[in-house]
């Protein structure tokens, strides 16, 4: 397959006003019948050229007639009429595909004996020949035909129009959606499934049926999801003036899915994952998960649906802002600086490490193989921090101005993202161009910063000089335009008013400098001693920060910045400056020792009782693995697990009394309860717990502790502490892990979703012997190739999080992942290419472990099929 290109861009030939699809399902022969209502869009007579992929063309038709076969052509996935009329015309194409043997989970699939789809980006040209690009928005009837017995229900979007029975058994329903939309929207379920109902009053006043589908025996998981998807239509009435605008909104669970969910309209299509939950099943992370990813979906109604994508290098304009607006959500939803904390963990662990890999790119990608490929952390969540940084520069009033004239502007139309920024232009007043480089230059932004002070002038100076390595993309980089927030602190860890022209009711403590030059200069007057910087407060710019700071000042902004994101980050700094420091002991074969001050500083956060339990959950715990790796040359993963693994159990033993204490205050008292301070309790709690349970290397813990342990395994009601503290039995001590693992399955095992969480407890065991357990539950009954959330919980928690045992130095590790991707490409490409990332980041390993790599990325490459997707990653990471 070939490359494309974004500066290759050419609006379509034609356009396709209406679709009328007829559907006849059959498990190894479903037949499709649409026809188009097409119109030129262009003076110049081109050939009509529609996409069709892994399907059979049964006939032609144009304008009625029956085309001969020397009138068409269908080939290298084209299928192409020469001549068609300069007027309006009716295309009509029937084809055949088998839903059974499609094992990609692309177009048209099977999942549970049921039907559904999942059509974008580029999937709809599996069901049907159609202009399958999102510039191309049309009207869709879709009637579906199914058994009446196998399939009694029949979906597709929009509103239902008539239904009834045929011969032979089947039934049929006509759906009509009257929103022009791209063919990436267009879904279809059929099945057994039941329906759970409610109803949402929007503030118009307008009443919108709510349906959730789900298999029979899920039927009583569905209420987080609906409550979620309520508080998600609420929020965005009051915070961006959005409405629903069909009568009807459902949702589908299916368990075999490649993604989190997806926003056909009016008839969304959700991972089980991402839908049910019960307090037995579902943890709190699932919880703020469903109700995250329902938002997500939901909010995509307008930044996705209603304004769409030109063409697939904008990805980022539908996903980094509907990103932004349900991170915005859950922040309204739970703790704002918590999350504000964990979304900044996922950018720095794992988005900088893509920038800096070979699949690097642009928030706007200039290129591409597979588009399927750029569904990235650098799209989604680097391009909801680009926003981020909008929402920061304009200030909420005015970007929320600038959102006003972004939906009147480019309602019902498909627009790229300069056209965002255009509108949030117009509402600012100020030129935005150079802002734009966020769009067009890849890899992450280095800020070095230092302070001067002069007692003599009273004045301090902040120097910020940025840079950026280069990227497949562009070499060398033109400075980027963001806000860096910052504050003052003088010796007693006061604030210091350092915004006292922003008039009143500001915050006086936060400056917002404009970093727009390669190197600046800012000043601060009468600043009388030496001050403390506070600086990039709130993670306003998605770089990362070089600064010297001693421990005194990490130590004051740890106690005292009013920003609470910094007090987490320099905790965090100062973590990872003693971690690194070990990790050289380790690397010298010296024994590692953990500072007393780091102790005491983790002590203080763990018994300020006034802060949230859940920042106070972020703020003992240690940087990432993956965090710790990106401060390295060269990562060495042995050393980073085992540096702190050692500093875990030492915290663990030194403040024993501490956590046990804290563990007991936080015991809950109400059955279980998903709420933020109920959900926030519980987080401290089991990491109170895994601290306790942390062992040494090589070492036992007492037997008290793993009784501790055991208990909370068995008593809790709620799956948050049973797995919580199942994972700590089993990461401490085998034996008795292996004895609550097979309670477990036993009690589970007829729950796909918790044996998931079995399975990803298993292949996350930091204990010697993992690789070896993983394999053997490859030939497990609880687990198949096929589905994507059994291969993530398996396949991907082992190579993607237990670095420690997956980058073992013998290579086995590497040596199974190429074996599974081998096993998955020809199954399910998409799956196969995410599974390859740790292999992409062969460059920051050692010589003997780079050659190892290497020689699995040319071992994938040698098979006689390689997919397109498994191709690009591979060729990339090669190149
Ligand atoms: N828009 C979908 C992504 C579908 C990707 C398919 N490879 C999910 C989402 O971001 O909401
Ligand atoms: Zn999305």
């Amino acid at each position: 397959k070939k490359e494309t290109f974004l500066k290759d861009y050419q609006p379509p030939a034609y356009l396709v006003d209406r679709v009328d699809l007829r559907i006849e399902l059959d498990a190894q022969s479903t037949l499709v019948q649409s026809r188009l209502l097409c119109r030129p869009n262009q003076q110049t007579k081109k050939p009509l050229v529609l996409n069709g992929k892994r399907l059979e063309v049964v006939q032609v038709a144009l304008n009625g007639s029956v085309l001969t076969r020397n009138r068409f052509t269908f080939t290298d996935g084209l299928l192409t009429i020469a001549h068609v009329p300069a007027e309006p015309f009716e295309v009509a194409v029937t084809t055949r595909i088998n839903p059974a043997e499609n094992t990609a989970l692309e177009g048209l699939y099977l999942s549970s004996g049921n039907y559904c789809t999942q059509c974008e980006p580029e999937g709809f040209r599996t069901i049907t020949c159609f202009p399958d690009r999102p510039d191309v928005m049309s009207v869709f009837t879709t009637t579906v035909i199914g058994d009446k017995t196998s399939c009694p229900v029949l979906l597709a979007n929009g509103n239902l129009m008539a239904s009834g029975d045929l011969d032979d058994g089947r039934h049929y329903a006509t759906w009509h959606d009257p929103f022009p939309k791209p063919s990436y929207l267009f879904a279809l379920v059929a099945g057994d499934l039941v329906r759970i109902s409610d109803t949402f009053t929007t503030r118009s006043g307008r009443t919108v049926a709510l349906h959730i589908y789900v298999e029979a025996r899920n039927r009583d998981k569905c209420g987080h999801a609906m409550r979620s998807l309520k508080k998600a239509m609420r929020w965005d009435e009051e915070h961006f003036g959005r409405e629903y605008d069909l009568d009807l909104y459902m949702i589908v669970a299916v368990d075999d899915f490649n993604m989190g969910a997806m926003e056909n309209k009016g008839l969304n299509v959700f991972n089980s994952k991402y839908v049910l939950a019960l307090p037995e099943t579902a943890t709190d992370a699932d919880y703020e998960g469903i109700e995250a990813v329902i938002a997500h979906e939901y909010f995509h109604n307008w930044t996705g649906n209603r304004i769409t994508c030109r063409d697939w290098f904008q990805l980022s304009l539908k996903e980094g802002l509907t990103v932004f607006r349900d991170q915005e959500f859950t922040a309204d939803m739970s703790s704002r600086p918590v999350k504000r904390i964990e979304d900044v963990n996922i950018i720095r662990s794992l988005q900088f490490r893509e920038d800096s890999g070979p699949m690097a790119h642009p928030v706007r990608p200039p290129s591409f193989v597979e588009i399927n490929n750029f569904y990235t952390l650098t799209v989604y969540n680097k391009g909801a921090e680009v926003i981020r940084m909008l929402f920061t520069l304009l200030g909420a009033e005015t970007f929320r101005q600038g959102m006003d004239i972004y939906f009147d502007r480019h309602d019902g139309q498909a627009v790229t993202c300069d056209d965002f920024v255009a509108a949030m232009e117009t509402a600012w007043g100020k030129d935005l161009s150079q802002f734009k480089r966020w769009y067009s230059q890849a890899g992450t932004p280095e800020l070095t910063v230092t302070g001067h002070y002069s007692a003599a002038d009273q004045q301090f100076i902040l120097e910020i000089e940025q840079s950026c390595p280069p990227t497949r993309e562009s070499v060398v980089k033109e400075p980027f335009f963001m806000p860096i927030a910052i504050g003052l602190l003088d010796e007693n860890g006061n604030a210091l008013p350092v915004n006292t022209d922003a008039g009143t009711g500001t915050d006086t403590d936060t400056k917002m400098l404009i970093l727009s030059e390669q190197r600046q200069q800012y000043f601060f007057p009468n600043i009388t001693s030496k001050p403390t910087v506070s600086f990039l407060r709130n993670f306003s710019a998605p770089v990362k920060v070089h600064h010297a700071q001693s421990e005194e000042e990490l130590h004051r902004l740890m106690t005292h910045d009013t920003d609470p994101f910094n007090r987490w980050e320099a905790g965090q700094t100062l973590s990872l400056r003693h971690i690194l420091e070990q990790i050289a002991n380790f690397q010298h074969q010296q024994p590692i020792s953990i500072r007393h001050r780091l102790v005491r500083g983790l002590r203080d956060f763990l018994l300020d009782t006034d802060l949230d339990p859940a920042f106070t959950a972020m703020a003992v715990t240690l940087p990432t693995e993956n965090w710790i790796g990106q401060q390295m040359t060269i990562i060495d993963p042995v050393a980073i697990f085992s540096v702190r693994q050692q500093f875990r159990a030492q915290i663990g033993l030194q403040l024993r009394d501490e956590l046990l204490q804290r563990y007991h205050d936080l015991t809950g008292d109400i059955p279980y309860q998903y709420n933020a301070v109920e959900a926030a309790r519980r987080t401290l709690r089991n990491t109170c717990l895994a601290y306790l349970l942390a062992p040494e290397i090589g070492g036992r813990l007492t037997p008290e502790l793993l009784q501790l342990g055991t208990e909370q395994y068995q008593r809790s009601d709620n799956m948050t502490d049973s797995i919580a503290a199942l994972g700590c039995v089993v990461n401490a001590d085998a034996a008795a892990g292996a004895a609550l693992l097979a309670d477990f399955y036993t009690k589970w095992q007829h729950d796909p979703l918790v044996v998931d969480k079995w399975l990803a407890l298993q292949a996350g065991c930091s204990l010697p012997g993992t690789l070896e357990h993983v394999k053997n539950l490859t030939g497990h009954a609880s687990f198949s190739i096929k589905n994507p959330n059994k291969v993530r919980a398996l396949i991907a928690t082992f190579c993607a999080t237990n670095h420690n045992q997956f980058h073992a130095a013998d290579g086995h590790g590497y040596c199974f992942l190429g074996d599974q991707v081998i096993r998955l490409d020809p199954l399910n490409p998409q799956i196969a290419a995410r599974m390859l990332t740790p292999l992409t980041q062969w460059r920051r390993y050692d010589p003997t472990r780079q050659q190892m790599m290497c020689e699995q990325l040319e071992r994938i490459r040698r098979q006689p099929l390689v997919s397109d997707d498994v191709q690009e990653v591979v060729d990339r990471s090669l190149q």
